[in-house]
């Protein structure tokens, strides 16, 4: 009788995280988590892995068709001889980002880390034998910086990933698992089935070493959903086991926020709301068509030229004015910047990344207060530029480099002082038809930041 009680109690017990995460309620730490998140505003996103040697993106294995037994090979040539925590951690402190999120494993399977659940990793399966994640850990927390993980849902190299998605489909899998065939499954009314099981077994074993071995994490940054699932036929959680797995990471680590590249809807247990390649709002490549959260935390993550993984032609910085720019944009509409660099096969950060992080450094050295901590400004973007705010201070950002005179649609009785951020030179304002006029002085500089308070 006692068995069957505690056997009952325990298929209980075993229910209650998913069902928790329906009505998912953050606790107090994970409050606590997204608002220094959303304080944070910029951090760094890493793209790392066995793709970077390839020199052609994180993409080549699909885009190529690459045998996975092959491209295994890779790992056996894996040695960055240059690869220094230290140096990256001091090179990204020094932008002024607040955190760095990298490629545990992305969707060529290689992870990036030392774990059980596969050989296929930086320590067990190269000459290197080092755990890349974890040398980053410790300098991020000896630095003082946040350290996010990536994590792809999707896999192009395992034969348990079953049935494969949309994408991996030339890598030369064979339908054979554990010395069985595969059953033969139409993966357009996909179903879970043993090997899958295995599947989702591996991903959870890996998300609890990634929680458990390198200290306090700030978020797990999943991705590749969109393999099977997209706005149409709908997010099909339960094919991802993302209840039980966003139960298991807040088990874990309950500060850890939650984000799922899927550009869809929030789904309960998510934390934070991303964007890629856009600023809230924008949809120029047709991944951000979900409408904009008012409730989570947002982020947009953005190339610094064309490519995540490292792309040995690809020389298409955007200029370190642009990227300013594009930080505050994002700022502007409360959102935060995931910066991508994609290191090189021996481990450096290219140089075109590295005077990058230093220009923004410096200017978020001088205006850091107008980005950091800030909400999204009082008036939407304007022909000029683009406003942020704390409290009652709002900071105004001018593109417009020609402008001698900007309009503000606000109502002037409520302020009560306008200067120039900087040098603190009171500017003259005077009242218009619904708003203010505000007369600027002239500037070099890109981007003109102005204060002005609220009564
Ligand atoms: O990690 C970086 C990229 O590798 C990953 N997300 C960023 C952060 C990423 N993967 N895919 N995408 C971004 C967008 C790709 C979409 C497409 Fe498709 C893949 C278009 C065609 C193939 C998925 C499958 C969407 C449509 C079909």
């Amino acid at each position: 009788m006692m068995k069957l009680f505690l056997l009952l109690f325990a298929a209980f017990m075993a229910v209650i995280p998913l069902k928790a995460q329906e009505n998912y309620q953050p606790t107090q730490e994970n409050l606590q988590s997204r608002k220094e998140f959303a304080d944070a505003k910029f951090g760094i996103f890493i793209h790392w892995g066995l793709y970077s040697m390839l020199g052609d993106g994180e993409w080549i294995m699909h885009n190529e068709n690459i045998n996975y037994k092959e491209y295994e090979r890779l790992a056996g040539a894996f040695y960055p001889s240059k690869f220094n925590a230290e140096e990256w951690v001091k090179a990204i402190k020094e932008s002024g980002a607040k955190y760095i999120c990298i490629t545990s494993r992305h969707h060529d399977g290689f992870s990036l880390f030392k774990t059980k659940a596969t050989t296929y990793n930086s320590v067990d399966a190269t000459p290197f034998k080092r755990d890349i994640l974890a040398e980053l850990a410790q300098e991020c927390h000896k630095q003082g910086i946040r350290l996010h993980f990536y994590y792809s849902h999707l896999d192009w190299g395992r034969e348990d990933y079953y049935p494969v998605g949309r994408t991996g489909r030339g890598t030369g899998r064979k339908g054979i698992f554990d010395g069985k065939k595969l059953p033969e499954i139409d993966s357009a009314v996909f179903q879970t089935n043993w090997a899958y099981e295995n599947y989702l077994k591996f991903m959870d074993t890996q998300l609890t070493e990634l929680l458990t071995n390198y200290g306090k994490i700030g978020a797990i940054w999943f991705d590749g959903v969109w393999d099977r699932d997209h706005q149409e036929n709908g997010l099909k959680a339960e094919t991802w086991n993302l209840a039980n797995q966003y139960s298991l990471i807040h088990k874990l680590q309950p500060g850890c926020l939650i984000g799922n590249n899927h550009h869809m809807d929030p789904y309960p247990g998510e934390d934070i709301q991303i964007f890629e390649r856009d600023i809230p709002g924008q949809n120029l490549y047709g991944y951000s068509e979900q409408a904009i959260s008012q409730i989570l935390p947002l982020e947009t993550c953005q190339t610094m030229n064309r490519s995540w993984g490292y792309r040995i032609t690809d020389t298409t910085y955007k200029s370190a004015d642009f990227l300013i720019k594009y930080l505050i944009q994002t700022s502007a509409k409360g959102a935060n910047l995931l910066l991508n660099i994609g290191p090189r096969p021996d481990g450096t950060l290219p140089e075109e990344a590295l005077c990058r992080l230093k220009s923004i450094g410096e200017w978020l050295k001088q205006y850091g207060e107008t980005i950091y901590g800030t909400t999204a400004g009082i008036v939407a973007e304007q022909p000029w530029g683009v406003s942020t705010k704390k409290g009652k201070r709002n900071f105004l950002h001018i593109f417009d480099t020609e402008a001698t005179e900007i309009f503000v649609p606000v109502k002037e009785t409520k302020i009560y002082e306008c200067k120039e951020y900087l040098s603190g030179n009171k500017l003259n304002f005077k009242k218009v038809k619904d708003g203010i006029n505000i007369t600027l002085q002239p500037s070099d500089s890109p981007v003109r930041t102005i204060e002005f308070l609220y009564k």
